[in-house]
């Protein structure tokens, strides 16, 4: 039986996480994982903190505090802050566990044996200045390709172009800010892409139909001709050492470890939750496994590119299945910048507006296929228009209405027929096809079939009129309220991974009635299943309260 490893990129550990974050890669795992589970599908959500690399150094240098420190809270911030947006992890560990160093060094040991690790000399930039070695996000400059302020030693954000540091234009030190940069020569550890060239190849190629159209071309163009080889250590104090004697207390490169916690993160798990899986045999490496990497675009060449030949190269695991990337979200169109004031504090946002409102808008904004904007104009819009209109004023009329006029409850026999009418056939083919936007990771789709759902019961609702019906044909008023209320049970189970707490508090109107098979049963598409739901007079559980407020922007 196919199960899933879903994965979320592991947040440095250094600031804040914002919307763009949230939205990018968080949130989308979240909800994968969630669809899956619905579906009766096993999976694990699996991700941890990112808490080595220069960005961090600099950042703890900045503060001056040591970097465990720093990356102790960062950690714990982030922690926080996902349990705060719902968005949940099988396990949330740290690359600076002495698990990860252990995992991370047998990495290393069998690459190295296979002959996929050599040393070589190479060019590095160096401060005459502040007489610091400038590796990754130490030096910046323009960018070689497309000529962008900004690109960093390790990659440019404007363009993805995995930088070579010693090309870049007009370098600048980082610590020192000295624009005094020379070239030495220096001794380091390389992951030998170029001889994983054919077999990454054929791998990559067999993923052709199946990945976006904006991460399947972005590598095959990249690895059409050759691939380069990478230096994987650096001359730092901060990151796991090259496990060798000879390497003299070289650390390794952030980027070789951080893939390798998705590994050792859920090893980790399934040792802490007393689980009888082993990690790789049942996990990583079964044929039944898909795993699927949730990142932001920036990342894309180590998830679809050096992290696969990493895993071929040792044979540990299988790589992955999908690389479903997202695009940026941008604040107000542009980037998200803290020491530039553009900039959302999630967490004050979310006293504010509370967590339905939030992923609703997140969600649909994630920038699937183009870079996307958050405006709060446009958080108000939807979440007033759509969410509090279409969904939460429908299930508070409609259930108030059966509240008020059928006290005892609603008798079973006006629920009868739905299933089979015109409304409840298409119903289910909407359902089916929503299923099917959850399984091709395109989850804006998906949510946007919810509030369509949503639109259709709204029409059923007020063509009905069930407040005129009532005065002469009773049964007419209550047969109308009974399929109504048979689309917001269906609309409250869909919306389980996109809101999971306004779904369970629409579904727990129904009470027990609606239990685990027949919710799973509904959200596959088969909807047979409210036939048994609703053999008996509907009571609510409790008075049918305001679901979404609406937004006030102050
Ligand atoms: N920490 C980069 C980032 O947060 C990096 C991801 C690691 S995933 C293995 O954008
Ligand atoms: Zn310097």
């Amino acid at each position: 039986m196919t199960k899933y490893l879903v994965t979320s990129a592991l947040p440095y550990a250094n600031g804040p996480l914002h919307f763009g974050h949230l939205a990018g890669a968080y949130l989308p795992a979240d909800i994968f994982t969630r669809h899956q589970r619905q579906k009766g599908v096993e999976a694990k959500h699996i991700s941890g903190s990112d808490e080595h690399g220069v960005a961090i150094m600099l950042g703890a240098q900045k503060e001056k505090v040591d970097y465990q420190t720093y990356v102790d809270r960062w950690h714990k911030e982030h922690k926080e802050l996902f349990a705060q947006y719902q968005i949940d992890f099988d396990f949330f560990g740290r690359t600076t566990a002495q698990y990860h160093y252990e995992e991370t060094t047998r990495w290393f040991t069998k690459l190295h044996q296979e002959g996929l690790i050599e040393t070589k000399d190479s060019q590095q930039l160096y401060c005459q200045d502040c007489k610091n070695h400038l590796p990754d996000r130490f030096v910046e400059g323009t960018c070689y390709k497309c000529k962008s302020e900004g690109a960093r030693g390790d990659e440019c954000p404007h363009c993805g172009t995995w930088i070579e540091p010693e090309k870049l234009i007009d370098p600048k030190c980082k610590i020192c800010g000295s624009a005094k940069i020379e070239e030495v020569t220096v001794n380091q550890y390389y992951l030998m892409l170029s001889k994983y060239h054919r077999p990454y190849r054929e791998w990559l190629e067999s993923n052709k139909g199946r990945w976006r159209k904006t991460v399947y071309p972005f590598v095959d163009s990249l690895s059409k001709e050759d691939l380069h080889d990478r230096a994987i250590s650096r001359d730092l104090d901060w990151g796991i050492d090259v496990p060798l004697p000879e390497a003299n207390g070289k650390k390794l490169y952030v980027w070789f470890d951080a893939p390798i916690g998705y590994v050792s993160n859920l090893k980790q798990h399934l040792e802490e939750s007393g689980s009888s899986d082993h990690y790789i045999d049942d996990w990583w490496k079964n044929s039944d496994t898909r795993t699927v990497h949730f990142i932001g675009k920036d990342n894309i060449i180590f998830h679809a590119l050096t992290f696969p030949v990493m895993a071929m190269g040792s044979g540990f695991i299988t790589p992955p299945y999908d690389v479903p990337a997202n695009q940026y979200l941008n604040l107000a169109g542009k980037q998200f910048s803290k020491s530039s004031g553009n900039y959302v504090d999630a967490r004050e946002a979310l006293d504010k507006y509370g967590v339905d409102a939030l992923r609703y808008y997140l969600i649909n904004i994630i920038p699937e296929v183009n870079d996307s904007s958050f405006t709060w104009e446009g958080f108000e819009a939807r979440v007033n228009n759509e969410l509090a209109n279409n969904i939460g004023n429908l299930v508070n009329r409609c259930l108030k209405f059966l509240d008020k006029n059928w006290p005892e409850g609603l008798p079973a026999e006006c629920f009868s027929g739905f299933v089979e009418s015109k409304e409840g056939q298409q119903l289910q083919d909407e359902v089916r096809e929503h299923l099917q936007f959850l399984d091709r990771v395109q989850l804006r789709k998906g949510i946007e079939r919810v509030m369509a759902i949503g639109q259709l019961a709204n029409n059923f609702f007020t063509e009905c009129a069930p407040w005129g019906q009532i005065k002469e044909d009773q049964e007419a008023a209550g047969r109308s309220i009974a399929y109504t209320s048979q689309y917001i049970l269906v609309i409250g189970i869909l919306l389980a991974p996109y809101l999971p707490t306004l779904s369970q508090k629409i579904v727990g109107y129904f009470g027990e009635r609606v239990d685990d098979s027949s919710r799973q049963d509904i959200y596959l598409g088969e909807l047979l299943a409210l036939k048994k739901i609703f053999s008996t007079d509907l009571k609510l559980t409790s008075k049918p309260k305001v679901l979404v407020p609406k937004v006030e922007l102050s």
